[in-house]
This record gives C-alpha cells, sequence and structure tokens, in this order.
C-alpha cells in the first residue's frame, strides 16, 4: 500500500515537472533577461512617438501570426522568393509598421541579452504595450514560446477569417484555435483601433439595396469617403466614433448599425451573440476582463516551447 501511495506520487510529481518544460510563464526571463518588458515597451513607444499605426498593426500582426502556424513569429519572416507566410494575399494589409515595431524593439532586447528572448514573446510583449498605449487594458503576458521554422505563403489560406463571415464562420475558425465565440466578439473589440482599404467592404455600401444592416447615414459617409474606383491605398476608420482609443465604443457603434465589416455587424444582428455586444457596449469592465482572457488564450494557440523551434537573432530570418 505505501509503495503504491509512494508511486503515485512520484509519478504526479513527474507528471508536473514534464508539463512545466513545456508551458508558458509570466516570469520566463526573469534571470535570463529581467529587464526585458522595459526594453520592449521603451522601443514600442518610440516607434509610437514615430506613427500612429504602430498600434493597430502591431496588434493586428499578433493576431495573423497567431492563426498562422501558431504564435512562433512566423508572420515576420522574409522571404527572398516572396513565398513567406507574410506575402500571402491574407497579409497583403499588414501594415509595415507592426513588422517594424518588433523588428526595432528585438534589436534593442539582443542588445543587453542577446539570443535569449524569441521574436513570438517579444510580438506578444508589444501587442499588450500597444492595447496599454492606447488607454486600453492591461495584463501579464505569458512568456516563453519559441520562433517558428515554417513561414509559407501556401500555409496562410483558410486559416484568417475573412470580413464578409457570418457568426458560424466566425465560430469555427476560432474554434479551430481554442477560443469560444465569447473570445471572438472579445477579441474583434480590437477593431476599436486602426483602418480598412475600401475593398474590404465595398460590396456592403454598392450592393441594392444597401446591406440593411448598415445605418444609413453611415453608410452614405462610407460611400463618400470610399467612392467606386477609389485609390486602393486609402483606409478609414474601422472606429468612425474614437478610432484612437481603445475602449469599447466599437460595441456601441455595433448596436448603432456602424460596424464596417460585415463580421463586424454580425456579432449584433445575430441574436446568438447580440447579448455578448450589448453588455460590452453598456460594462467597459466587462470588455476589458473578456478581452485579456481572450487575449492570454490566444498568446497560447500553437506555441512552441522548450527545445522546439529556436530562438531567433533577427526575427526576420531563419537562425541558419
Ligand atoms: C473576427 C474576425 C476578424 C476579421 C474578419 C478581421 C478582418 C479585418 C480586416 C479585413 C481588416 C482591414 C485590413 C485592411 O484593409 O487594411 C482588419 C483590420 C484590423 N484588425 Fe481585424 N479581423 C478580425 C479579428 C481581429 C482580431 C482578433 C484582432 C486582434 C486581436 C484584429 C485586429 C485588427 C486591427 C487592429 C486592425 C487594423 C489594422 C491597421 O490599422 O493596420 N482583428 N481586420
Ligand atoms: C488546443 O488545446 C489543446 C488542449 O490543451 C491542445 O492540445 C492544442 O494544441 C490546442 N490547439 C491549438 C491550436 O493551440
Ligand atoms: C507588409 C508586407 O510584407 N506586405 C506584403 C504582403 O504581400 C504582398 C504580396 O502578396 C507584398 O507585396 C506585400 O509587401
Amino acid at each position: 500500500m505505501e509503495v503504491v501511495r509512494r508511486w503515485v506520487i512520484i509519478s504526479m510529481v513527474l507528471v508536473i515537472v514534464q508539463r512545466g518544460e513545456g508551458q508558458l510563464s509570466e516570469d520566463f526571463y526573469a534571470n535570463s533577461c529581467p529587464n526585458v518588458e522595459s526594453i520592449v515597451s521603451e522601443a514600442v513607444s518610440t516607434k509610437l512617438s514615430q506613427t500612429f499605426v504602430t498600434i493597430p498593426s502591431t496588434l493586428r500582426l499578433f493576431f495573423h501570426d497567431c492563426f498562422v502556424e501558431g504564435c512562433d513569429a512566423s508572420v515576420i519572416i522574409q522571404s527572398p522568393n516572396g513565398d513567406a507566410e507574410k506575402d500571402a494575399q491574407d497579409n497583403l494589409s499588414l501594415a509595415g509598421d507592426g513588422f517594424d515595431t518588433v523588428i526595432k524593439a528585438k534589436q534593442a532586447v539582443e542588445a543587453q541579452c542577446p539570443g535569449v528572448v524569441s521574436c513570438a514573446d517579444i510580438l506578444a510583449l508589444a501587442a499588450r504595450d500597444v492595447v496599454v498605449l492606447a488607454r486600453g487594458p492591461s495584463w501579464e503576458v505569458e512568456l516563453g514560446r519559441r520562433d517558428g521554422l515554417i513561414s509559407q505563403a501556401s500555409r496562410v489560406a483558410g486559416n484568417l477569417p475573412d470580413p464578409d463571415f457570418n457568426l458560424v464562420q466566425l465560430n469555427t475558425i476560432f474554434a479551430r484555435n481554442n477560443l469560444t465565440q465569447f473570445d471572438m466578439i472579445a477579441l474583434s473589440g480590437a477593431h476599436t483601433v486602426g483602418f480598412s482599404h475600401c475593398d474590404r467592404f465595398s460590396d456592403r455600401i454598392y450592393s441594392s439595396p444597401i446591406d440593411p444592416t448598415l445605418d444609413p447615414n453611415y453608410a452614405q459617409e462610407l460611400r463618400q469617403a470610399c467612392p467606386r474606383n477609389v485609390d486602393p491605398s486609402i483606409a478609414i476608420n474601422l472606429d468612425p466614433e474614437t478610432p484612437r482609443t481603445f475602449d469599447n465604443v466599437y460595441y456601441q457603434n455595433l448596436m448603432a448599425g456602424k460596424g464596417l465589416f460585415t463580421s463586424d455587424q454580425v456579432l449584433e444582428t445575430d441574436p446568438n451573440s447580440e447579448a455578448t455586444v450589448s453588455d460590452f457596449a453598456t460594462n467597459p469592465g466587462n470588455f476589458n476582463a473578456a478581452f485579456i482572457t481572450a487575449m492570454r488564450k490566444l498568446g497560447r494557440v500553437g506555441v512552441k516551447t522548450g527545445s522546439e523551434g529556436e530562438i531567433r537573432k533577427d526575427c526576420t530570418t531563419f537562425n541558419s
């Protein structure tokens, strides 16, 4: 009996040790690079002083990184052949400033802790920092991701949501990444900052009739900002009310028919998600809490830990 009990305890300890090895933790660099958080946040602030686009572009870059191949900085790889993840059609609109934010922060980190901190972790930290700089909530970022060894444009297709998705399609693609409908609605709140090119929603305003879920006045404003045959480089605010502040106004916009994409507005028009939108619109604290939980979960998607992958020296290229 005593032997059995001892064996059970030993196996439990072994299980804990083994799981611990491959897990993320908030103090992962406590000994190896204790100042990593302040180095990254300073680099992000410097970048922000040059352009506001730093905020939305870094946040969106984190999302795209995690949904394709896991949160492993695979999206940052630059291929001489133009066939890396970032070259895929879906990445066409990723603003260069998000990449630049991570590259600059990595250079600052390398100067103090060479070869220790992954680009994937720097992107996760920077994504938190930009939310804070836009006056959104803060949270502890789990660390210990390793950088991926695969970055292929051909592996992007089908892994990112389209702006014309309905609720079932959105839920399906988020569920594949261990995220619930509740997480998905909270993460969509990232559309409280940033921009979209006209072609991502022009079908809603140039259909006949105009998409009836759009507020008619907002639809007319969109037509003015995005005339037919508009310059394809023109981009407009995702949140027409407070475009530079990370707040819950995105959900208030949805309640008022001012969701820019079908995938935004459907969260309010579909009875299966409307209650959450309505709650986030009136209770900013509930939105912030849900966003934090969802961002931490997003940061765990497909991560490489332990001896998997590598710690890239330069975020844009594999080490060897
Ligand atoms: C729910 C499904 C989602 C869809 C269909 C979607 C789609 C899009 C599209 C089409 C754009 C405009 C791109 C352009 O034309 O430049 C955009 C921008 C953006 N998305 Fe999403 N997105 C989704 C979820 C998310 C999530 C989960 C995040 C982050 C947590 C996010 C963050 C952003 C940000 C910050 C921008 C602005 C980028 C910039 O200004 O550079 N999105 N999204
Ligand atoms: C989802 O969670 C399961 C169980 O923890 C894990 O095995 C799987 O790798 C996760 N999937 C992704 C895409 O992270
Ligand atoms: C930011 C970035 O690297 N965007 C690239 C996305 O993909 C197109 C080609 O499909 C490139 O031309 C862009 O430079």
